[in-house]
């Protein structure tokens, strides 16, 4: 079928969205001994939509993310050990241990970075288009942002730009159906974010955010018209955020009986199935084992990792004159 992912393309997303998951339940057990530093933000249950977004993009196509954007990280094709490193606050990390979870970077993989100021991703990947686009590129960039990103006035402006210009961009919208501890209804008259796609002449489709073979498809399908010169698309995934908003979150408001069905529809379990039915249960196993092997032995290199060193330097004497 056209823009399906091969059977090797589902398993490589498979092996990055069980990395995912186990890095983020390392990082977990290290947030709750106090050994990481400030919040964590994590993904569980959002990993197909990173994952297997990236997967339908180029290595030299741009990808920005946001606050919560692990599975966006290893989707893009980042190293779990340069990711922790990263995180930890080592050399060795990304951004050499100065950005830290939410403000990872590499420009190598055309990872162009985490952002912590809600929706500021939105306007960046719409530059970034735009300079594709004047530089006349064989490229696409992508924004994935959240359902409470999606209602800033930036989100906007950035649309209505990308879709007068026909900029080469992917809006993927992750509508975790939370922003912080604020329910998406109580933040939008409409339910379906992806109706705003009409008011800036962009499609604007819905997918099942758990479903990584339906992301990979709607990403691939904007990606060629976006590559055609036909400009932007907004993809609404929906999904869940079935951990807190963060390792800072008390929770409480999140309900069980809410959570249930999602929980029941984890994207990992989800593509297990469909991959056990391709390649056998034993081919799968050894893929998430290998996945869960390659994490732990970047957890222990990482940690070992030195941190960085600064030098301090003393004043010129040109401006110790100016004081
Ligand atoms: C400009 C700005 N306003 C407010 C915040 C505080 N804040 C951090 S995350 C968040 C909610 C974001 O919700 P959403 O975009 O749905 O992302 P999610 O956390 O669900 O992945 C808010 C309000 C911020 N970081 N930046
Ligand atoms: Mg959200």
């Amino acid at each position: 079928m056209k823009n399906a992912p091969s059977t090797e393309e589902l398993k490589d997303i498979h092996y990055k969205m069980v990395v995912t998951r186990e890095l983020e339940e390392v990082l977990g057990a290290y947030a709750k001994e106090g050994k990481t530093r400030g919040p964590i933000h994590r993904c569980d249950g959002q990993e197909a939509v990173g994952v297997a977004a990236c997967a339908a993009l180029r290595t030299d196509d741009y990808v920005c993310t946001t606050h919560r954007g692990h599975h966006v990280y290893v989707g893009k094709g980042l190293s779990a050990r340069g990711i922790i490193a990263e995180i930890f606050g080592r050399e060795t990390g990304y951004c050499k241990g100065r950005g830290g979870h939410m403000l990872l970077g590499d420009v190598s993989t055309g990872m162009l970075g985490g952002n912590a100021i809600v929706g500021a991703g939105i306007p960046a990947a719409t530059g970034m288009a735009l300079s594709i686009q004047i530089l006349k590129q064989d490229r696409v960039s992508m924004v994935v942002f959240g359902d409470g990103a999606a209602q800033t006035g930036i989100c906007h402006e950035a649309m209505n730009m990308a879709g007068l210009w026909k900029l080469p961009v992917i809006f993927l919208l992750e509508n975790n159906q939370y922003g912080l501890t604020v329910r998406q209804e109580v933040q939008s008259p409409v339910a379906d974010l992806s109706i705003r796609a009409a008011g800036y002449d962009m499609p604007g489709e819905i997918v099942d955010g758990n479903d990584a073979e339906a992301v990979y498809r709607a990403v691939a399908v904007a990606a060629e018209r976006a590559r055609r010169g036909e400009g932007p698309s907004l993809i609404e995934a929906k999904t869940y955020r079935v951990k807190g908003f963060s390792t800072s979150d008390m929770g409480g408001y999140q309900s069980d009986e809410e959570m249930a069905p999602w929980l029941e529809r984890d994207p990992i379990k989800l593509l297990s199935a469909k991959l056990t039915a391709l390649v056998g249960a034993d081919a799968v196993l050894a893929i998430e084992a290998e996945a869960c092997a390659e994490v732990a032995r970047a957890f222990e290199a990482a940690l070992s990792d030195p941190f960085p060193t600064f030098e301090i330097h003393a004043p010129s004497a040109a401006y110790s004159e100016t004081l």
